[in-house]
């Protein structure tokens, strides 16, 4: 086993939708102890740090829009493999082409409004966690 944590968000679309809960169940059923919460909105000028590597990309501004359209939810995960675990149960980017049974393929909406964050590496979770918590 390798205990590890990750940084998950339940994004505005979700939370509009009454979902935190569903959210939050499937992540405990696949083992994956919520260690912190949290709830608020972010700043446009947080919200840009947290996304900066996507800030040349043609979706960046459609991205930080929606990200502070209205207050998310942040959670610390920790679990065995919990880096790749949660990225798993988050199924990919586009909802329409997720997999079966993710979070992103029974909830996301489209490519931009996909439900749920999770970070994408161990390195990148650290970062993540401490931007959150301080
Ligand atoms: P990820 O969340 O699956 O890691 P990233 O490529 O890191 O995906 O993109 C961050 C977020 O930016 C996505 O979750 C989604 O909300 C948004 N996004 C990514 N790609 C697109 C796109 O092609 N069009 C619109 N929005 C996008
Ligand atoms: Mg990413």
């Amino acid at each position: 086993m390798i205990i590890e944590q990750t940084l998950a968000i339940i994004k505005p679309d979700a939370i509009n939708r009454n979902l935190i809960g569903s959210i939050i169940n499937l992540i405990e059923q696949n083992n994956l102890n919520v260690k912190d919460i949290l709830m608020r909105r972010i700043s446009t000028k947080e919200a840009k740090e947290f996304y900066k590597i996507h800030t040349d990309r043609e979706f960046f501004s459609k991205l930080i829009e929606y990200m502070t359209s209205g207050p998310i939810v942040v959670m610390l995960l920790e679990g065995d493999d919990a880096v790749n675990r949660y990225r798993k149960i988050m199924g990919s980017t586009n909802p329409d082409t997720a997999e079966s049974g993710t979070i992103r393929k029974l909830y996301g909406l489209n490519t931009t409004e996909n439900s749920v964050h999770g970070s994408d590496s161990i390195d990148n979770a650290d970062i993540e966690i401490k931007f959150f918590f301080k």
